[in-house]
């Protein structure tokens, strides 16, 4: 079954909004294989982010990501790289279909409460940023 790597932001945590984003996440058929909750160094984030360094948001980025702490978990579900990125809505929460998480609990195109990996090879890469192949494996 395919799996895609989720983050709950410094946002979203903050606001005491992860439980309610991860019942939505379930309802949405997502398992929850993986999860733990951490601050992000801001080595990590830099890291996390490094395909954006080259942008004018990317400092404000790694601000706003290293802030307090973020819940990352692996999902599990068929299509879920895909399906996850519907259920977020737009980067920017303004912009985010109705009912989406970004929609429901964004502020705006950096504060926007969730990441989801863009695709199955990212998904991969980010799972392991996270997760080791013990937690995997201690997880099932
Ligand atoms: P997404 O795949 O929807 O998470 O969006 P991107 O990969 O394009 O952007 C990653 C993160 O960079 C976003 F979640 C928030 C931040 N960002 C900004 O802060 N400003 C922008 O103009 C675009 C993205």
């Amino acid at each position: 079954m395919e799996t895609t790597l989720t983050i709950l932001k410094p946002d979203s945590v903050g606001a005491g909004n992860a439980g309610k984003i991860l019942a939505q996440l379930e309802g949405e058929g997502f398992k929850i294989r993986a999860l733990k909750k951490l601050r992000l160094t801001e080595t990590q984030a830099r890291a996390f982010y490094e395909v954006h360094k080259e942008r004018p948001f990317y400092e404000e980025l790694v601000r706003f990501m290293t802030r307090g702490p973020v819940i990352p978990a692996v999902l599990e579900r068929e299509n879920a790289v895909v399906h996850l990125r519907e259920v977020l809505g737009a980067t920017d929460s303004t912009q985010a279909a109705e009912g989406t998480v970004r929609n429901l609990y964004g502020t705006d195109v950096q504060e926007n409460a969730i990441h989801g990996s863009d695709s199955q090879e990212n998904a991969a890469l980010e799972t392991a940023f996270f997760f080791s192949r013990a937690e995997l494996l201690a997880a099932e």
